[in-house]
């Protein structure tokens, strides 16, 4: 199988899991469970044992139509979280479109940063990341939540997602990021629609093309509920695409991916070790 490896991260012959933590009160499909800070630390815990590699934390939300947080309440939110979880051996990313927010992270101990923008929501990222030496995953991005459905036209959505990830790639390179921090993600559901998210992740060798790590991030997502629609057509509900995502997280982990981004993760850690022992049958 694949064997990426992203420096001071676990190394393991699987793909990872990224457990969410979204300290939140309207994230898109966990909104407010672990908006208070005592919650969203035991939460962490909680997706460590059960086979959590990474925990990642976020302070604002990307749900469609979202609107932003300030740099004081999004500090506000994180910040405490990550320190504790970090100081308890904890290995903890921040989700984090903001360099200050990334920069005060990775000060109390986050070992990774998760930017969905890729950088281009804050343009001071890139040095931030390059100074911390810390991964740094750019995700596919085209504008933030209040409008990015509209940017969802694609003549080919997997050649030029791979362009646009490729055009960040050279930008953050330029910024002094090095190759080896870099992990990429093709932003599923953000300016995608149903149909895009399929044709990404039927794709995924040609974003892997690119020769760095892939994340996917399909949890609990719009377009599984859509997929698994009622006969009327009423989508399934957040809570109930948990087993599609674990569906999802095997073909992923089969297909080669780094790490999977899931707010489950006891099926999703069962999920990835299905698949590495199908990619070890099968001398991958
Ligand atoms: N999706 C969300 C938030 N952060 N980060 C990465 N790298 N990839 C994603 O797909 C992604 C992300 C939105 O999901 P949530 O608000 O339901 O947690």
């Amino acid at each position: 199988m694949t064997t990426w490896s992203v420096p001071a991260m676990p190394v393991e012959e699987r793909c990872l899991v990224m457990g969410v933590v979204n300290v939140t009160p309207d994230s898109f499909s966990d909104g407010g469970q672990w908006f208070d800070e005592r919650a969203a630390i035991r939460h962490g815990h909680e997706l460590v044992r059960q086979g959590a590699d990474i925990v990642d934390v976020g302070g604002e939300s990307t749900r469609p139509g979202a609107a932003r947080v300030s740099l004081e309440e999004e500090l506000a939110r994180v910040v405490p979280v990550i320190r504790e979880l970090a100081a308890a051996g904890v290995t903890v990313s921040v989700d984090t479109m903001r360099a200050e927010v990334a920069q005060a992270a990775v000060e109390v101990g986050a070992r990774l940063v998760n930017d969905v923008s890729g950088g281009l929501a804050d343009p001071a990222m890139p040095r931030v990341v390059a100074a911390a030496g810390v991964p740094y995953v750019v995700m596919h991005w085209r504008g933030h939540s209040h409008d990015m459905d509209n940017r969802a036209i694609y003549a080919d959505v997997v050649t030029e997602v791979r362009e646009e990830l490729a055009k960040r790639v050279d930008l953050v390179l330029a910024e002094g990021v090095a190759e080896e921090q870099i992990v990429l993600d093709p932003g599923l559901g953000f300016a995608k629609h149903a149909e895009h998210n399929w044709s990404l992740m039927a794709g995924l060798d040609r974003l892997a093309e690119l020769g760095y790590p892939l994340l996917i991030g399909a949890s609990r997502k719009r377009f599984l509920g859509r997929l698994l629609a009622a006969p009327d057509g009423t989508p399934r509900p957040f809570d109930g695409s948990d087993a599609a995502t674990a569906a999802v997280t095997a073909l992923a982990a089969r297909a080669g991916a780094w790490c999977v981004r899931v707010h489950q993760v006891a099926a999703n850690a069962d999920a990835v070790r299905v698949a590495a022992a199908w990619n070890r049958g099968g001398g991958r």
